[in-house]
C-alpha cells in the first residue's frame, strides 16, 4: 500500500529527496514519488493530490526550492498531513525556500523540516511517526531505529577514544 506520496517541484530535486524514499524503505513504508510543480503544472499537481487521497495515501512529503510553494499548494488541496522540505538552490541558499515553505497562513499548516538532505530524511521519519500512531509494529521499528542511532554514536565514541581522542 502507498502510505506516503513524495512530490518534488523539479526532477532536479530528486538527488536530495531520494533520501526520503530511502528512509521510508528502511522503515518498510510504501511510497511513490512524482514531479509536480506548483508553478509549472498546477492542474496536474492538484489532480495528483486527488488521486492520492482516493488510493489511500495518508501523508504527503513535498520538496521544492526557490519560491517553494509546492507544499503550501498541496496543503491547500488536502486535510491530510503535509510535510515540506525546503531545498537549497535559490539566491539565499535554501533560506528562501525555508521561508516560502514554513510561512503558511493560519489554518493551512505545512510541517516544515530542515533544508536539504537532513530535512528529506526527517520528513520521512516524521511521516512514519504519524503513521505509527495507528500501527504498533511501525512504532516498534521506529524505536529500534532510534536505538540503532544511539548505538552508532556510542560506537563512534569508542572508535575516537581508541584512536587517541584525549591528550
Ligand atoms: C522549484 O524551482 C523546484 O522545486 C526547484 O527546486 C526549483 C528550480 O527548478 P528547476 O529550474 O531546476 O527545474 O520549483
Amino acid at each position: 500500500m502507498t502510505a506516503v506520496m513524495i512530490l518534488i517541484g523539479s526532477k532536479n530535486d530528486w538527488d536530495v529527496m531520494r533520501e526520503a524514499g530511502a528512509e521510508l524503505d528502511s522503515l518498510g513504508i510504501g511510497w511513490q514519488a512524482h514531479v509536480a510543480s506548483a508553478h509549472r503544472s498546477l492542474p496536474r499537481t492538484l489532480e495528483l493530490v486527488r488521486e492520492a487521497e482516493a488510493k489511500g495515501v495518508r501523508v504527503f512529503v513535498c520538496g521544492a526550492g526557490m519560491a517553494a510553494h509546492l507544499a503550501g499548494v498541496v496543503a491547500a488541496a488536502t486535510v491530510r498531513p503535509v510535510i515540506g522540505v525546503p531545498l537549497a538552490g535559490g539566491v539565499a541558499g535554501g533560506l528562501d525556500a525555508l521561508l516560502s515553505t514554513v510561512e503558511m497562513p493560519g489554518g493551512v499548516p505545512v510541517a516544515t523540516v530542515a533544508v536539504g538532505k537532513a530535512g528529506a530524511r526527517n520528513a520521512a521519519v516524521l511521516a512514519a511517526e504519524i503513521l505509527a500512531l495507528s500501527d504498533p509494529e511501525l512504532e516498534a521499528r521506529l524505536r529500534q531505529a532510534r536505538a540503532d542511532q544511539a548505538a552508532a554514536v556510542a560506537a563512534a565514541d569508542a572508535e575516537l577514544a581508541a584512536g587517541g581522542g584525549e591528550r
